[in-house]
């Protein structure tokens, strides 16, 4: 068993203070921090978007933050303006252990796709890269934890199930959003997906 902790989107932006701020999203750094030893490999994500991302609510006329549209690939949540690039919010909590990580991936990148799962941006197709490091890795296990629970979290753990890696994600050590009952529903579609809810 080759084990990879990954470590979604622990940003300024996601913390309380922030521009679409986690309630406690600050929460879970000291621990995470601990997590990051028992691991063989680390991974670090973080959503890095441009000023003009159409998944800022921003973008689209008429619309309020969480608000939501439909965009090619399905429907979208609309969010504040977040995880600019270079920007202090879109930098990861000033407290966690950046230096434990092997590799940092950047996700959202592009202005007309968004990107929730580190595995696939958001028309479940288009890869990231990071299957390919884990799999050259020899990683076979991979133990999520990080905000959102609901979004970023339940995304990249779901992709993780359905490309055959045993996924499990550390409750404790992430915290949610919860948009209208988003929570339960993520909680739910992972557990339907053989992620393991610890
Ligand atoms: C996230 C909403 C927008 C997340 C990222 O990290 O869960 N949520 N961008
Ligand atoms: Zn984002």
């Amino acid at each position: 068993m080759t084990k990879a902790l990954l470590v979604i989107d622990v940003q300024n932006d996601f913390c309380p203070g922030g521009a679409l701020a986690v309630a406690e999203g600050d929460a879970i750094v000291e621990g995470i921090n601990h997590r990051m030893a028992a691991a063989d490999v680390v991974v670090l994500t973080q959503d890095w978007h441009p000023a003009d991302h159409l998944s800022f609510a921003s973008q689209h006329e008429g619309k309020a933050p969480f608000d939501l549209t439909e965009m090619p690939y399905g429907p979208q949540v609309l969010w504040p303006d977040h995880c600019q690039q270079g920007s202090p919010g879109a930098a990861f909590h000033p407290k966690l252990r950046t230096d434990h990580a092997d590799m940092i991936i950047r996700k959202g990148f592009r202005r007309e796709i968004d990107s929730y799962s580190a595995f696939f941006e958001n028309d479940r197709k288009t890869p990231t890269g990071l299957e390919g490091y884990l799999r050259t890795r020899g990683v076979n296990e991979v133990e999520l934890v990080g905000l959102a629970t609901d979004f970023c979290v339940a995304y990249s753990a779901q992709d993780a199930a359905r490309l055959g890696f045993r996924a499990a994600v550390v409750q404790d050590l992430c915290r949610a959003i919860d948009l209208d009952g988003s929570l339960g529903a993520a909680l739910e579609e992972m557990a339907k997906a053989g992620v393991q809810l610890s």
